[in-house]
């Protein structure tokens, strides 16, 4: 990639790019230069440090890249991960009935939509009281137990439609392996009104199955003991029959899907379960269109009008020409408080690689850092840093014209403020300025801002089912476009992997009665014998 004219000309032009403030001023029309809308989303990226020369060059690279083919081949079912030999197709999940998507020749609608069928009338039962517990009494507490792509989904998710979600009853979601997760999570509820839904891929996760089996213990103790009660508070999400049955859960209460679909990229699969549970089948059909439309347009649209494949340009240009080590994601939405957290899976997972297709190491930095807050939050705090600091950080605004909560004037006062943060990154404030404000001279530098900061804004109606998937969608589209142009595989994490097979090595060596015989490091060694002494 970076032997192509394009990337030459894209780093000659990183030298000699003018001030935002003249960019604008030089061309009346530039905002409308450099938006887009597609399905219920504008975007307007006119305040990056581009000109039309630079958004051609990135065009350029992604054509040079095969990204129009490498698309195909994603929504084809081609095995495009690799290093696992799978196929990719979590756009299968959102893919409408009449579809066809072959994988090894089989294919693979009709079983989605059996699986939706199968979640959804468990869901009715649930949400109508007709599904009850062991004594009989309707479910009111549902507890999702997963961690990493079976957990961060739910999670965002839950937050994210809390407004359509069925106030009477409560959602919790319990990941981590601290036992105060699981504590805090079932401190306060009934077990005869609970109901456990188990979310792992694999089955085998240590995190999952050791909360899963505390949540047994804990539901029994709660009714006495019959180990029948499983059946009536335990259902599991998972590819892998054997184990679920194994863990005592019938495989008739098992939401079953499949090896291509990642576990980041799984919050429409079953895994999605939860979110089911709490807004209901139709909200989560609607949020299945959404992924769909935003899906749709990825795979068909031009590039040059392409929502995700020009966020995912934009971000290899600040990333490999700027240096910008991270991204801040900051929703002025305050039911996506979770969803920086989902994204730094979504991006840091899956393009956080060092080795190239080819198996050789990129020779360009790939995946950012992805973080954020929501808005107006942030704003007091780390905002000082994007404006003032030494660092380029590159910012997704996202916004909705309308409020779930219309109170008073909250919402315009919301609204006012990413507008003015995206006005005060680009144009900053000179020292002319701030001399004429009569602000004393040795005040007057630490009150300049430098400006031409960086950002996207994203904006869309209201946030709804489908607008979550259409955001959901834009962000994973984006994440392969920039996949494609490193040329790395976004669809493995051995990384994750490796965290899960070295704790098992050091678990005996923490819970054996004897001195274990420690063959780690000095610092590793002598760590594992003060915590002995100390436990
Ligand atoms: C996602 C990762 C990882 C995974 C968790 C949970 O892409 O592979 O976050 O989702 O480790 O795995 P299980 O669902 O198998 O328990």
């Amino acid at each position: 990639m970076t032997t192509q004219p394009a990337w030459q000309s894209l780093q000659s032009q990183r030298e000699s790019l003018p001030h935002l403030r003249d960019l604008f001023a030089a061309d009346p029309a530039r905002a409308e230069k450099f938006q887009r809308e597609a399905a219920g989303l504008f975007f307007d990226f006119s305040k990056n440090l581009l000109t039309a020369e630079t958004l051609a060059n990135l065009l350029d690279l992604a054509e040079a890249a095969g990204l129009r083919s490498k698309i195909d081949a994603m929504f084809r079912g081609d095995k495009i991960n690799i290093t696992e030999n799978r196929a990719v197709l979590h756009t299968a999940l959102r893919a409408p009935r009449t579809a066809s998507i072959k994988v090894d020749g089989v294919d693979v609608v009709p079983e989605v939509h059996a699986v939706l069928d199968r979640m959804a009338d468990f869901s009715n039962r649930v949400r109508s009281g007709e599904w009850k517990g062991h004594t009989g009494k309707i479910i009111r507490n549902i507890v999702n137990i997963g961690i990493g792509g079976s957990d961060l989904g739910p999670v965002m998710a839950y937050e994210a439609l809390r407004h359509y979600s069925d106030r009477t009853r409560i959602f919790r979601f319990v990941s981590n392996v601290d036992g105060t997760d699981f504590a805090e999570a079932t401190r306060d509820l009934d077990p005869s009104e609970t109901l456990f839904i188990v979310s792992s891929k694999t089955f085998t996760t240590l995190e999952t199955m050791t909360n899963a089996s505390t949540a047994r213990e804990w539901l029994l103790a709660g009714l006495g003991g019959d180990s029948s009660a499983v059946a009536k508070h335990f259902v599991a999400v998972s590819t892998n029959a054997e184990k679920v049955s194994a863990f005592g859960i019938d495989t008739a209460n098992m939401f079953g899907f499949w090896d291509w679909v990642g576990g980041r990229y799984s919050m429409d699969s079953a895994i999605g379960l939860s979110t089911m549970l709490a807004i209901g089948p139709d909200h989560f059909r609607d949020l299945l269109a959404g992924f769909h439309e935003m899906d749709e347009h990825f795979r068909t649209a031009p590039f040059e009008s392409n929502l995700p494949v020009i966020h995912g340009l934009l971000a290899v240009w600040y990333n490999d020409f700027f240096g910008a080590q991270t991204v801040a994601v900051l929703p002025y939405d305050q039911y996506l408080k979770r969803f920086p957290a989902y994204l730094q899976q979504l991006t840091m997972e899956s393009n956080g690689k060092s080795t190239t297709l080819a198996g050789t190491p990129v020779d360009t930095d790939t995946g950012p850092i992805y973080w954020g807050e929501p808005g107006t939050n942030g704003q007091h705090s780390f905002y000082q840093l994007i404006h003032q600091g030494t660092r380029l950080i590159p910012c997704d605004f996202i916004a909705f014209a309308h409020s779930l909560n219309p109170l008073g004037r909250h919402q315009d006062l919301l609204m006012s403020n990413v507008f003015a943060q995206t006005e005060a990154l680009a144009f900053g404030k000179t020292l002319a300025q701030v001399e004429a404000e009569g602000t004393p001279a040795a005040l007057a530098p630490h009150r300049v801002f430098e400006g031409n900061r960086p950002s996207n804004v994203l904006l869309a109606d209201k946030l709804t089912p489908a607008t979550l998937g259409r955001l959901v969608s834009f962000y994973e589209m984006s994440v392969f476009t920039q996949g494609v142009l490193w040329n790395i595989n976004s669809f493995d994490q051995w990384g994750v992997e490796l965290g899960k097979v070295l704790a098992q090595r050091i678990i005996p060596e923490l819970e054996s009665a004897g001195e274990p015989d420690l063959k780690h490091d000095s610092s590793t060694n002598s760590l594992i014998r003060r915590y002995r002494k100390m436990k």
